[in-house]
C-alpha cells in the first residue's frame, strides 16, 4: 500500500511540532505519530509568489513539504474566503461573514495551486486525507489534473444547516466540489446530516444504503468521524506536571482558593464574553463563592488581522477590566485574563489543580479543550467538566459533563456553582464515565475509521 498523504492549509513547523495551538496540528501530530506519511500545505509564510517552491523537512518520522504564499493569495483565499466568509458561516457568525467574489476566485486559486505542486510528490497508490474548510474544492483540482488516487476529506468545523449554508453564495458549488471526495467526514451526526440533507434535497443526489450519496461521477461516502485525543498519555503528562514550579506557583497565588479553568484560541466562536458574563452573575447571584473561587482564562490571540477578530479582543479587554474593576479585594483578583500560550503539558497540570473547566463555545466542531480537561484530572479527586451543548464533544460527554447553553447566562452561574459544590462521590462517578468513552473513542480510533472508510472496499461494500 502506498504512503498516506495527509493535506491541510497550515503544517506545523518542525519547532511547532512540539507544541502547537491548534487542534487541527494537535489532531493531525497525534494520529501520525505511529505511521510513516508525507504532511503537505502552507509554511506559514507570506513571500513574493517567485520564491513559493517546496521545501521539506522531517517531525519524526512525518515528512513535511510546505510552501509559502503570496500576499494576494493569503488576502483572498486566507484572511478573505476562508476565515472571512467560511469560518464564520460555519459557526452561525453570519453577522460576521462577508463575501466577495475575488476572493472566492483567490481560494479556488490556491486549491488550484496547491494541487499542482503535490501531483509531483504523490504516487499512484498514495491515500490522500485533506483536512478542514479551507481546502473544500482541492480534490476537484486534483481529479482536474488527472490524479485517480483516493482521496478523503474531514471537516474540523461543524457543517451548518441549509438555510445559514445558503448565506455563502457560492453554497451549491462547495458542495458540489465537496462530493469529488471518496470520503467526506465530519464532527458529529448533525454536521453530517445537514451535508446529506442539502445534497439530497438541493442536489437531488440519491442517498443509498450505508451513508453513500450517488453522484454522476460515482459514490462518496459521508459519515461522521469524533475527533478524539489520546487519554493514557495526557493522563501521565498531566500527573508528571502537577509537582513543578509553575503549578506550585498557581497554587501560591490562589491561596487554597477553588480555580475555576478556560484554554481556548481567542476566537469569537468560543464564547468568551458570555463566560465571563456568567462568572460574574456567579459572584451576584451565589455570594458565598465571593473571595473563594477565581476563574483563569487563557486565550492566546489567533487571526489578529482578521476583521472580527480585533473587536472580540477588546470586548474581552473592557469585560475582564470592568469585572475585576467591580470585585477585586486586596488579597483576590477574580479573573486572570491571559492572552498567550501554554506548552500543552503546563495547560494539562493547570487542568489538574482547577475544581471546574469551563467550556462554552457558541459553536464548535467538537472542542478538544473539553476532552483534554476530562482526561487530565486526578482519578481519585477530579474536578467537573461544564460543557455547552453547542460544542460537538456534548454529544459523547452528556453523561458525564454539566451541560448548558452559553447564551443562558443564569443557567451557567447555577452550573458552576452546582460544579463547585459537586460531591466527590458524584464527581467520580462522573470522570469515571467520560474517561471511558475517550478511551473508547480515541484519536487513533478517529484515525483508523476514517482510513478503514477510505479503502475502496468500504465503499463497495
Ligand atoms: P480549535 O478551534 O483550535 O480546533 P480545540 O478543539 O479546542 O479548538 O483545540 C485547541 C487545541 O490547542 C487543544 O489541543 C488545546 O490544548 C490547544 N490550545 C488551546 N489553547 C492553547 C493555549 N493557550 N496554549 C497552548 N495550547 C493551546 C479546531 C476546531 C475544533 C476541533 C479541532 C480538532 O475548531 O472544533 O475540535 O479543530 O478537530
Amino acid at each position: 500500500m502506498g504512503k498516506l498523504v495527509i493535506v491541510s492549509n497550515r503544517v506545523a513547523s518542525a519547532a511547532e511540532g512540539k507544541s502547537t495551538a491548534g487542534g487541527l496540528a494537535v489532531g493531525v501530530l497525534d494520529a501520525l505519530k505511529r505511521q510513516d506519511g508525507l504532511w503537505f500545505g502552507w509554511n506559514g509564510k507570506i513571500e513574493d509568489p517567485a520564491q513559493a517552491g517546496l521545501s521539506s523537512y522531517r517531525i519524526g518520522r512525518i515528512d513535511c513539504a510546505t510552501t509559502s504564499l503570496s500576499r494576494g493569495e493569503y488576502d483572498t483565499y486566507y484572511r478573505g474566503f476562508a476565515n472571512g466568509t467560511l469560518w464564520p458561516a460555519f459557526h452561525y457568525r453570519v453577522d460576521l461573514s462577508r463575501y466577495d467574489p475575488k476572493e472566492y476566485a483567490g481560494y479556488l486559486a490556491v486549491n488550484e495551486r496547491l494541487a499542482g505542486m503535490l501531483t509531483e510528490l504523490v504516487d499512484e497508490d498514495d491515500r490522500l486525507w485533506v483536512h478542514d474548510y479551507h481546502l473544500i474544492p482541492f480534490a476537484r483540482a486534483c481529479r482536474r489534473m488527472g490524479m485517480r488516487n483516493r482521496i478523503g476529506f474531514f471537516l474540523h468545523t461543524p457543517f451548518p444547516a441549509e438555510g445559514v449554508l445558503r448565506t455563502i453564495p457560492p453554497h451549491r458549488d462547495l458542495v458540489e466540489a465537496l462530493c469529488e471526495y471518496d470520503l467526506v467526514g465530519f464532527q458529529t451526526r448533525g454536521d453530517a446530516q445537514a451535508f446529506i440533507d442539502y445534497a439530497s434535497r438541493r442536489l437531488g443526489l440519491p442517498l443509498e444504503t450505508g451513508g453513500m450519496l450517488r453522484t454522476r461521477s460515482g459514490l462518496v461516502r459521508v459519515g461522521h468521524y469524533p475527533i478524539g485525543i489520546l487519554p493514557d498519555d495526557i493522563q501521565n503528562k498531566s500527573k508528571a506536571r502537577s509537582r513543578s514550579k509553575l503549578v506550585a506557583t498557581l497554587k501560591q497565588g490562589l491561596q487554597e482558593r477553588k480555580l475555576i479553568v478556560s484554554v481556548d484560541r481567542l476566537d469569537y466562536s468560543k464564547g468568551l464574553v458570555e463566560r465571563f458574563n456568567a462568572f460574574e452573575r456567579l459572584l451576584e447571584s451565589y455570594p458565598a463563592h465571593c473571595g473563594q473561587v477565581s476563574f483563569l482564562q487563557i486565550a492566546p490571540p489567533s487571526r489578529s488581522d482578521v476583521e472580527g477578530y480585533r473587536h472580540i479582543r477588546r470586548q474581552l479587554e473592557s469585560t475582564a477590566g470592568h469585572i475585576n474593576g467591580r470585585w477585586t479585594e486586596l488579597s483576590w483578583t477574580p479573573i486572570r485574563y491571559m492572552n498567550r500560550a501554554y506548552e500543552r503539558s503546563a495547560l494539562l497540570s493547570f487542568f489538574r489543580a482547577s475544581q471546574v473547566g469551563f467550556v462554552t463555545p457558541l459553536r464548535d466542531g467538537m472542542n478538544l479543550v473539553a476532552k483534554e480537561y476530562v482526561a487530565a484530572q486526578a482519578p481519585d479527586d477530579p474536578g467537573v467538566l461544564v460543557l455547552s451543548e453547542f460544542a460537538g464533544a456534548a454529544d459523547e460527554l452528556a453523561n458525564g459533563a454539566i451541560i448548558v447553553n452559553p447564551y443562558d447566562i443564569e443557567a451557567m452561574a447555577r452550573a458552576l456553582d452546582q460544579a463547585l459544590n459537586m460531591p466527590l462521590e458524584e464527581r467520580l462517578e462522573r470522570h469515571g464515565h467520560m474517561m471511558q468513552l475517550l478511551k473508547d473513542n480515541s484519536i487513533r480510533q478517529w484515525r483508523d475509521h476514517f482510513l478503514a472508510d477510505l479503502e475502496p472496499e468500504a465503499i463497495a461494500a
